[in-house]
């Protein structure tokens, strides 16, 4: 197995698809989604456009959908949700069908919706993705941070940090063996680092400092938890992500 990590959309191959790609938006696109799924969600459905999502959605029942938006970390006005994981409570969400189109996690996950796999995740489901890469191994694995409009983000870089020595420890092999470029090196070194303030690096990443302008301190906490989620989702048709269940393997 090969892991790539490329820290945004932007950066992503174009000639070639992947065995298996992982989006990852840790502030706060697949922490929410992951905590939809878990919450009992029929189904994540994403969007990079707002209109298309609306348009889309109005296909479906309105008891059954919930549409979530967000740009620039805010709520767009009309929609049912912004991008908050708090409030995807099993109340809200059980049984519908999340909508959903957020300024850079929805885009990458359509960024990678060709490759054979597609997997979102997070620290909160971290565990359980590394658990399905041991059962399923992909010859050539990507994981792609969001970041935030083309640049950079230590959120999603600590993350693909995580899933990367997490599968290096249940593989019983080293980090460098895995590794397919030094991006994903350079992660695990910024995971072991950090991994004891998770919550720390996310509040002096500079979307956690815009996220606490908007007063979001109580989803800052939540997104830096580690393997507290048993929930792995996986796209079951572009653009659609359900959950799968797989039992998580302990990982440091
Ligand atoms: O950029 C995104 O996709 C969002 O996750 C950003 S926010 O955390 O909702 O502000």
């Amino acid at each position: 197995m090969k892991v790539l990590v490329y820290h945004t959309p932007e950066e992503i191959p174009t000639h070639t698809i992947p065995d298996c790609a992982i989006a990852v938006d840790v502030l706060r696109a697949t922490t929410t989604m992951s905590t939809a799924l878990a919450a009992g969600a029929e189904a994540v459905q994403v969007f990079s456009n707002l209109d298309e999502l609306k348009h889309v959605s109005e296909q479906w029942p309105s008891e059954k959908r919930i549409r979530a938006g967000e740009r620039g970390g805010a709520a767009v006005e009309g929609f049912d949700f912004g991008n908050s994981p708090l409030g995807c409570t099993s109340d809200a969400v059980s049984g519908r069908r999340l909508f959903i189109s957020t300024t850079n996690g929805t885009r990458a996950l359509k960024s990678i919706e060709s490759a054979k796999t597609v997997l979102a995740a997070a620290l909160v489901n971290r565990s359980t993705v590394v658990g399905h890469l041991v059962q399923n191994p992909a010859q050539t694995l990507w994981i792609v941070g969001s970041g935030w409009e083309g640049s950079y983000s230590l959120e999603d870089t600590v993350c693909a940090g995580a899933i990367l020595q997490g599968l290096a420890e249940s593989l019983g092999v080293s980090v460098t063996a895995l590794a397919g470029n030094d991006e994903a090196i350079a992660a695990v070194a910024l995971y072991l680092t950090w991994k004891d303030d998770l919550v720390g690096l996310l509040r002096n990443a500079s979307h956690g400092q815009r996220l606490l302008r908007l007063n979001c301190d109580d989803d800052i906490v939540y997104c830096a938890q580690l393997d507290t989620l048993d929930v792995l989702p996986i796209q079951r048709e572009p653009g659609v992500l359900v959950a799968q269940a797989v039992p998580a393997i302990a990982s440091n």
